[in-house]
């Protein structure tokens, strides 16, 4: 019993022993390897297709930036999780620290870049104006004395507020662009402001009774975007798995799934 005794306590010591270098071992990796080791939270719009919006097959997210960001973690090895909660509250928890990224069709506008800091552009686009399918509005002078529905913190909403004084109109403002919408097709207001690409899925693949008026204005790039001066490493692989992905062909194969 006793011989027994003390060959159980030499085992337990050297399995300790073991486990203990195993232990150091791991906390080397994870010190010398950065911040691979982190759960990152990102933040994205939750109606925007063709960006990010539900799958009602899956219920799940789904678009051109959920698989972007999917084949870029995959790319560089990070992990993430995505939280769709819509664009001004991903502003919001960007800028609070609750979100260390986020991916919104969010278009690269100077000033942005106080607040924030950009990845490399991943997309162009830029805003049109909107009325109703049946609305005889025709140009911007037709908005004098009008309501304009505009979603909050979107380029969008910035543009409508930037000439707003000059055709005489003034804004309400929706949280996401389906609400934003429906105010204009039930004459709640006469006219949106939305990003080209999201507006054209809208009435081509959802049935949207709007149209577009006019050209396309202030066209710009999309980028994913991090609190100005924080999680510099989230915007290098990032950076990195774009360009990685360009190159391998995923990045073409995953816009033309959604008709690009
Ligand atoms: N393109 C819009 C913006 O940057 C983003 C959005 O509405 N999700 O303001």
């Amino acid at each position: 019993m006793k011989k027994f005794g003390r060959l159980a306590l030499a085992v337990a010591l050297s399995v300790a022993m073991v486990l203990a270098l195993v232990a150091c071992g791991s906390k080397d990796e994870s010190t010398s390897g950065g911040d691979t080791e982190k759960t990152y939270i990102i933040y994205s719009d939750n109606a925007f297709a063709p960006f990010e919006y539900l799958d009602p097959t899956t219920n799940e997210y789904t678009g051109v930036d959920m698989d972007l960001l999917a084949a870029i973690a995959e790319d560089q090895g990070f992990a993430y999780e995505i939280k769709n909660e819509g664009f001004d509250a991903a502003m919001g928890a960007v800028q609070s620290g609750q979100a260390d990224g986020m991916i919104a069709g969010m278009t690269i506008k100077e000033e942005r870049k106080e607040t924030f800091d950009f990845s490399d552009g991943y997309f162009e686009d830029g805003q049109i104006f909107v009325v109703a399918a049946d609305s005889d509005i025709d140009s911007l002078e037709d908005l004098n004395g009008t309501v304009v529905a505009v979603k909050t913190s979107t380029a969008g909403a910035d543009y409508a507020a930037s000439i707003a004084d000059e055709y005489g109109f003034t804004l309400q403002y929706y949280e996401d662009s389906p609400t934003m919408y429906t105010a204009v097709i039930n004459g709640v207001n006469v006219a949106c402001f939305e990003d080209f690409s999201v507006i054209g899925w809208a009435i081509k693949n959802d049935g949207v009774k709007l149209k577009t008026v006019g050209d396309v204005i202030n066209s710009a790039p999309y980028g994913f975007a991090v609190k100005k001066g924080e999680n510099a490493e989230l915007i290098e692989l990032f950076n990195a798995g774009l360009a990685n992905i360009k190159e391998n062909g995923k990045y073409d194969e995953i816009l033309a799934k959604y008709g690009y």
